[in-house]
């Protein structure tokens, strides 16, 4: 249960955070160490705001000073455990908070444990903390608060949790004046307001008159705690039933609170896929643009073609449909005649011009995300400035796949038309000649289109898919520039996808797996059958 991290700050994530802690508390400092120590008394937790008489209260039950109470604020600076002597090494430490301990052998004490503790709204932020932390660990909690200041000093949300996990409350409104009768009546309505379920037994909100403080224990006469001490005297006697009760509504509060959790590691996962989605529409975009500006012949500048085919020789194209087929002595003699680097040079040019055709598109979709995302809360809080542009390395790598792409293009030349490429005399030129053809084929969009139905008009287009056609044959031809635009498209697939696992990394890291859904639901299904165990013993 601890597992789900929910890390995506989407607007559900304060809340499923808080869920998890409540649960994942509950187990840990109540559940846990409760059910392997059934023996151990209870724990009554006197917990309130500063200055409400808890320690003078635990003086006045204990019929003696305990807890030393004071004037001064705080007085009580670590929580003070009023247990039988035979369990006072146990009480060193609740949780992480270390304890005084005061050993003592009052009838009480044999089945339970109290403890006072600093004040839970201390301005010094560690006693709140380890009023908190001793409060998870409570069976039972008697929550003080003086006829002056209880309605604004309930700690709501602190009490809320004890009391939806299922452990006793006893609300004590401490100090009463008898003029002020109707206090008790107003903070019971009060505490009905905010959910707070009313103790056990008649009246919900146990009183205590405000009294002259007596003698050297600082103690209230027995008779004022009377009340309370019935009640806890009540509780102690029941012990047994009182934990079997609190601990069944504990596992039922986890169950449930499980299936929350779980819930919210599915929305979570839901929202997940929202991001990503958009993520997938914009690179889907982007390389359908890419494609069809691929065959429409818009995807390498018109300038870059023409300079290319000039120096493969467009002139000759009309000679060709005229029925000439000295041009190809030409074209080839032109390619022989050039040093290998000026062959190389070409493809170098064609290199760097695809590279960068598809690098700005890769740049427009980052930027389109980022935009995308920056109206989501979740999404905003993943995005970094390197998410909002292209991967840095996205030129290098596009130039390795279109090297790659270009070394199969020439295999591919070998392996489609060797025998054509031979008798047409231009393996003197080398694959590169023919290479350099087809990438110019696939580029300049001829399509479907043969030399002759494109005409002259058609120029440097029409003069790359002729030199292939003349070369490897019109079915040949066709099928090399197929198979090369396919492959270049494939190619360029990979730089978009490994672009797009840079935001699927971040969403990954950030949200949890929805398998996590089904083990939270199975680990409280594990704490229900091992409850239902313990409780048959
Ligand atoms: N007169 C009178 N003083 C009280 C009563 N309860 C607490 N006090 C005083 O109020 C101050 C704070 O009490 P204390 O028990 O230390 O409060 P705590 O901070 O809640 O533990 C001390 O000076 C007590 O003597 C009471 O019922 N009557
Ligand atoms: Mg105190």
């Amino acid at each position: 249960m601890a597992a789900a991290g929910f890390n995506l700050a989407s607007a559900g994530q304060q809340e499923r955070r808080r869920r998890r802690d409540q649960l994942v508390t509950v187990l840990r400092s109540y559940l846990i160490p409760r059910l392997g120590e059934p023996d151990a008394p209870l724990l009554v937790v006197v917990a309130g705001p500063t200055g409400s008489g808890k320690s003078t209260i635990v003086n006045s039950i204990a019929e003696g000073e305990v807890s030393r109470p004071g004037p001064l604020r705080p007085t009580t600076r670590q929580p003070v455990v009023w247990c039988h002597r035979r369990h006072a090494e146990r009480y060193s430490r609740i949780g992480s908070v270390e304890c005084k301990v005061v050993g003592d052998d009052h009838p009480l004490l044999e089945d339970l444990t109290i403890v006072d503790t600093p004040d839970i709204d201390s301005y010094v932020a560690e006693h709140r903390a380890m009023t908190v932390e001793i409060l998870h660990h409570a069976d039972v909690v008697v929550f003080l608060t003086s006829a002056q200041r209880y309605a604004d000093a309930v700690p709501w949300e602190v009490l809320g949790g004890i009391d939806r996990r299922g452990s006793e409350i006893l609300y004590v409104l401490n100090r009463l004046s008898r003029r002020a009768s109707g206090a008790v009546s107003d903070y019971a309505a009060l505490l009905r307001r905010h959910g707070l379920a009313a103790g056990p037994g008649d009246p919900a909100v146990i009183p205590v008159q405000e009294q002259r403080v007596r003698g050297e224990a600082a103690a209230l006469p027995a008779k004022a705690v009377s009340r309370l001490t019935d009640a806890l005297r009540d509780i102690a006697r029941r012990r047994v039933d009182v934990m079997s009760d609190i601990t069944s509504r504990a596992v039922a509060y986890c169950v449930d609170e499980a299936e929350a959790v779980a819930a919210g590691v599915l929305a979570q996962h839901e929202e997940r896929l929202r991001l990503e989605a958009v993520v997938d529409r914009v690179y889907e975009d982007a390389f359908d643009e890419l494609t069809s500006e691929l065959d429409g012949g818009s995807l390498i500048r018109t300038e870059v073609i023409e300079r290319w085919a000039e120096r493969v020789g467009t002139g000759d194209v009309a000679r060709w449909i005229k029925g000439s087929a000295s041009w190809l002595k030409n074209v080839a003699d032109r390619l022989s005649g050039q040093p290998a680097a000026e062959v190389g040079r070409i493809e170098r040019e064609a290199r760097r011009e695809l590279a960068d055709a598809v690098t700005v598109r890769l740049e427009r979709a980052a930027r389109a995300v980022g935009t995308a995302w920056e109206v989501d809360d979740a999404g905003r809080a993943l995005l970094t400035p390197d998410l909002r542009a292209a991967g840095g390395d996205v030129s290098d790598d596009t130039e390795a796949v279109i090297d790659r792409w270009l070394a199969s293009l020439a295999a591919l030349v070998e392996a489609e038309g060797p025998r054509r490429l031979r008798a047409a005399r231009v393996a003197s030129t080398g694959v590169n000649a023919a290479a350099v053809a087809t990438i110019l084929a696939v580029f300049s969009a001829t399509g479907g289109l043969t030399g002759a139905e494109f005409g002259v008009a058609a120029g440097a287009a029409a003069a790359q898919q002729g030199i292939l056609e003349h070369v490897l044959g019109q079915a040949a031809a066709r099928s090399l520039a197929g198979s090369a635009r396919d492959s270049f498209l494939d190619a360029v697939r990979q730089v978009f996808s490994a672009e797009k696992g840079r935001y699927r990394r971040v969403l990954e890291a950030a949200s949890d797996p929805p398998r996590l859904a089904d083990d939270v639901r199975a680990a409280a299904e594990a704490v229900a059958v091992s409850s239902e165990e313990f409780h048959a013993l």
